[in-house]
């Protein structure tokens, strides 16, 4: 049986990353394998493709050529790890896909919906999310969380945009969120981590009913 394939999107900060372990650390509790991986990279290519994306160096040739840099990394990330996992039966947990091009080079960056649809046709195919949690807090809030985890470290190309570019990214995903409601559960993310992490624990229970997935015996090293 196919795994389940379920991804985390929103804005900086929103806290994407921790959600995403937390879900893994639940699921591995009950006795499912779990695939916990992150867009741009989750495979040794699209890593190389992150850091050229991240590090700006990819910016002065504009937003269409980053969404096909984009499309690259998300197609050996597929190949490699993706969708090996769900044949496996794995379960994949995704901590950004295709809706962070749709939403950042599509919406913020103004590609042509086509290409950007056509991207994903070609490279996402029939891999699509069962379930896409969009999480939701204040754009103040989400720049504060990334940069006090950030610390000392330069902020990336993206986190370096206007808070008005920031504001629209929110908006962009809660209008996301309300035209594909089937398959996008929006959270509002702005209460403490395992609050948030009970009401998507709640949607994959109603939704995925973990308990009835077939168990996995992980390898584990000697
Ligand atoms: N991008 C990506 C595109 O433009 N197009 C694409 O197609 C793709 C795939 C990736 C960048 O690439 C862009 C989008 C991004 O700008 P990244 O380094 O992977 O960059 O970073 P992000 O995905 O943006 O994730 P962040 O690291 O900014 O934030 P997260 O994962 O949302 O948040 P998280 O969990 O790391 O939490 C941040 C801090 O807040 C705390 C955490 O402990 C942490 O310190 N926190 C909370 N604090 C209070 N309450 C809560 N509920 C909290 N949850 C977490």
């Amino acid at each position: 049986m196919r795994g389940r394939f379920i991804t985390f999107e929103g804005g900086e900060g929103t806290g994407k990353s921790t959600q995403a372990a937390l879900l893994a650390e639940r699921l591995r509790e009950l006795g499912i394998a779990v695939e916990l991986t992150r867009e741009p990279g989750g495979s040794t290519g699209a890593e190389v493709i992150r850091h050229v994306l991240l590090s700006g160096a990819a910016k002065p040739l504009g937003a269409e050529a980053e969404a096909m840099l984009f499309a690259a990394a998300r197609e050996d990330h597929l190949e490699c790890t993706i969708r090996p996992a769900l044949e496996r039966g794995q379960w994949v947990i995704s901590d950004r896909f295709a809706d962070s091009t749709r939403v950042y080079q599509g919406v913020l960056g103004a590609v042509d919906p086509r290409i950007i649809g056509a991207l994903e046709r070609l490279v996402v195919g029939p891999t699509r999310p069962d379930i896409t949690f969009i999480l939701d807090v204040p754009v103040k809030s989400g720049l504060a969380r990334a940069g006090a985890r950030r610390g000392k470290r330069a902020a990336d190309r993206f986190e370096l945009e206007t808070p008005e570019f920031h504001q629209k990214l929110r908006e962009a995903y809660l209008h996301l969120a309300a035209s594909e409601p089937d398959r996008c559960v929006l959270i509002d993310a702005r209460a403490e981590p395992a609050i948030v992490a009970e009401q998507v624990w709640s949607v994959v229970t109603q939704r995925l009913d973990p308990a009835m997935a077939p168990l996995i015996i992980e390898d584990v090293a000697p």
